[in-house]
């Protein structure tokens, strides 16, 4: 009697998986072939790099070519660039294009949103992790500050602080959208008189058909507020209002514990799970906004239960942009054996934090945002 093999095809475009020919589709690696590959989830060559650049930050700019625009007069006037990051979620939105641009400029950074962060939270290493995630993009910060809703600033301070920095250059603030920006420019406004001929105004950038905030500074030097950058890599970016206002966090972010045993998978409503596929059992605490519900469920369970709940909607967030298998990406981790604490976040959503011992943790996430993996945020659970 003939050897029966199951084909395999790529999880992503269908095509027939095969290892013989690197130019045709449905190339993959022979060493990914082996037995038990028939129950992984395989992708083939060209969607895996495809996708491996997504989720890496490597997207292009969607319509954002008219900020570049803008950075390159703060490149050709050796401006400082204030980069505001909302503490939350900005893992995958160190746009690469914009990293190139002004990475010789002078750069300080801005964390915002410190207070939704757990009240545990140590500053100092939280620091650290924002300037490390900035090091591995490109830049080096010429400073990190963090800012919270609750703290009082003393009027004038930042604006010191600001003048101190910049030199008598301009300014230039950037920043994804809803960063905080704007915000911060509020309470920097505080110890701020007008001693130009000019106006505070709000205005199209010459040659641009974006609006950008422009403060005098002097009679020769300015303050820009850019608009935010599209959050084309955010789970923000991608899900209706409704869903929106239920995973954009209000108050301190929630920390949800749960312990998985191999085969069992985290579900955060219709958008993500987190599957121990191999390994001991993993205690994780998932930190996210307070409005989000979750599950525990065999993996084999996770794709049936995606698209019933968009149904049903018995766990939240639920978007009607995701709930078949073809509408997520999936990714899986082998982590390292160092006992350290690790994070994997999915920008705009959440994160999880747990031991890292060798296990193997796949990721269902919505298409297109970015997952990232590093040293935990926050140090302790
Ligand atoms: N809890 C908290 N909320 C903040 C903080 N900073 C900003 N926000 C909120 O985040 C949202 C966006 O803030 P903005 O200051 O408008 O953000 P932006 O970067 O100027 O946004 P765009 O100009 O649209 O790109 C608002 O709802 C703010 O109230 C913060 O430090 N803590
Ligand atoms: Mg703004």
């Amino acid at each position: 009697m003939g050897k029966v093999r199951r084909v395999m095809r790529c999880y992503n475009c269908g095509a027939v998986l095969q290892s013989m020919k690197k130019s045709e589709s449905g190339f993959i690696g022979k060493d990914l072939m082996v037995e038990g590959a028939e129950n992984r989830v395989l992708y083939c060559h060209n969607c895996y790099e495809k996708m491996k650049a997504i989720n890496t930050g490597m997207l292009e700019l969607d319509a954002d070519d008219d900020i570049l625009k803008i950075l390159d007069d703060a490149v050709a006037t050796d401006a400082l660039i204030i980069w505001v990051v909302d503490l939350i979620s900005f893992n995958g939105t160190l746009n690469p294009e914009v990293v190139k641009k002004i990475k010789k400029l002078k750069i300080v950074v801005f964390g915002t949103k410190l207070d939704l962060m757990p009240k545990h939270t140590d500053e100092e290493a939280l620091k650290q992790f924002v300037i490390d995630r900035f090091k591995e993009a490109g830049i080096t910060p010429h400073s990190v500050r963090l800012f919270g809703n609750t703290e009082n600033i003393v009027p004038g301070e930042l604006l010191e602080a600001l003048n101190k920095t910049r030199q008598g250059h301009d300014a230039y603030m950037i920043g994804s959208l809803a960063s905080g920006k704007t915000s911060i420019i509020n309470k920097m406004l505080k110890g701020y008189s007008n001693k130009s001929k000019r106006a505070i105004k709000t205005e199209y950038y010459p040659h641009t058909t974006v609006k950008v905030l422009e403060i005098p500074l002097s009679n020769s030097s300015f303050f820009y507020e850019l608009p935010g950058f599209s959050l084309n890599t955010s789970v923000l970016g991608k899900v209706e209002k409704e869903t929106r206002a239920i995973i954009t966090p209000r108050k301190e972010v929630k920390a949800e514990k749960a312990t998985l045993d191999e085969g069992e998978a985290f579900v955060v409503g219709s958008l993500a799970a987190f599957t121990l596929i191999e390994g001991k059992k993993t205690r994780i605490t998932f930190y996210g906004a307070e409005g989000n519900e979750f599950k525990k469920m065999k993996n084999e369970k996770v794709d049936s239960f995606f698209r019933e709940n968009v149904i049903k909607r018995s766990l939240r967030p639920v978007s009607e942009r995701f709930f078949s298998f073809t509408d997520y990406d999936l990714f899986e981790y082998t982590m390292e054996n160092d006992g350290q604490r690790h994070d994997i976040s999915i920008t705009g959503l959440g994160w999880i934090s747990f031991e890292a011992k060798g296990q193997i943790i796949r990721v269902i996430f919505p298409k297109g945002a970015a997952l990232k993996e590093t040293v935990s945020k926050i140090k302790k659970d």
